[in-house]
């Protein structure tokens, strides 16, 4: 049973749509902690980290926008992360747009890297978040955490990934938005690239499993970033970039279910909640009760797949 820390981090500087700075809050509201605490976990919730002051280099591409608070964010979030492993919990980081993935992976990283174990990355995502501060067109930081954590050049106006996950760790589930640079880059690299086609022709489970099997042989810790748009936009409305076509609550809760299984989720992100777009709160609910699957709530107790 992990001991589980939540982490709020209330950024919006990744996009230009502001609400997401709202997320932690209404994770909150929604009931996070008593979702996870009635799956028999101790919660201990280190509330909202705030930003600090940071000065960013020049970036030689003028359309990225607020690099100095992303870069003040990857700091205290690659920190705090780093912190949570190390007092042996699993870190669960409440935003916040998905740029604070460059930080709270940092973090998982150096970590793993200072304990030898190797450290693997499920990216469930409508997007393959997969551009450089090069490469950007939008100038949306929250496009690029893949490629930093994957440690591709275009990111000197960054600090150093401390332990770049090495492609053939990464995996990308239920990806179906995909910009021209980022797929001419996906081309060059052994990342798992699970798209909507993939999933649609095999279900979602084979995909997951054989990826879950790489972590587990490798005796790896494993870091799932959960964005908002990897659900269905009818059931997940609260969010800036939806894109049709996304996993059905059924599937993501059998995507959650299975992690739960597996026993190998060590942190974990939810990034890109908007509640000012929500309806009713039905979107922040469902991100909670997918946290709840993720953390061991199933109706019948049956015998897993033999490990
Ligand atoms: N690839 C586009 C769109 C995008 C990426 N992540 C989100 N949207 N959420 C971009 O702006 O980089
Ligand atoms: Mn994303
Ligand atoms: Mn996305």
């Amino acid at each position: 049973m992990p001991n589980t820390i939540l982490i709020g981090a209330p950024v919006d500087a990744g996009q230009r749509r502001p609400g997401c700075l709202m997320g932690p809050a209404a994770y909150r509201v929604a009931g996070l902690a008593q979702a996870i605490g009635g799956q028999g976990h101790t919660v201990d919730d280190w509330g909202d980290l705030t930003c600090p002051e940071v000065e960013a280099p020049p970036c030689p591409n003028p359309v990225v926008h607020s690099l100095a608070e992303v870069l003040g964010w990857t700091q205290v979030l690659s920190d705090k992360v780093d912190d949570a492993l190390s007092e042996g919990a699993m870190p669960i980081i409440l935003g916040g747009d998905h740029s604070l993935a460059l930080g709270s992976v940092a973090g998982a990283a150096a970590y793993a890297s200072r304990t030898g174990r190797p450290l693997f990355l499920l990216w469930l995502d409508a997007h393959s978040d997969f551009h450089t501060p090069l490469s950007t067109t939008s100038g949306n930081l929250h496009g690029t955490p893949v490629a930093y954590i994957a440690g591709r050049t275009g990111f000197e106006v960054f600090p150093p990934f401390p332990a770049p996950v090495p492609a053939d760790r990464i995996c990308l589930y239920g990806i179906r938005s995909v910009d021209p640079a980022e797929h001419a880059a996906l081309l060059e690299h052994d990342i798992a690239i699970n798209d909507m086609r993939v999933l649609d022709e095999h279900g979602v489970v084979a995909p997951l499993r054989a990826f879950l099997d790489k972590v587990r042989l490798a005796g790896g810790m494993l870091h799932v970033s959960l964005d908002v748009d990897f659900l269905d936009p009818a059931i997940a409305p609260a969010v800036g970039t939806t894109v049709p076509g996304g996993t059905t609550f059924r599937e993501a809760h059998l995507v959650m279910e299975l992690l739960h299984e597996s026993g190998l989720v060590t942190s974990l992100d939810l990034v890109e909640l908007n509640p000012f777009l929500d309806d009713r709160g039905m979107t922040a609910r469902l991100m909670v009760d997918l946290v709840g699957s993720l953390m061991g709530k199933k109706v019948f107790d049956r015998p897993t797949r033999a490990k």
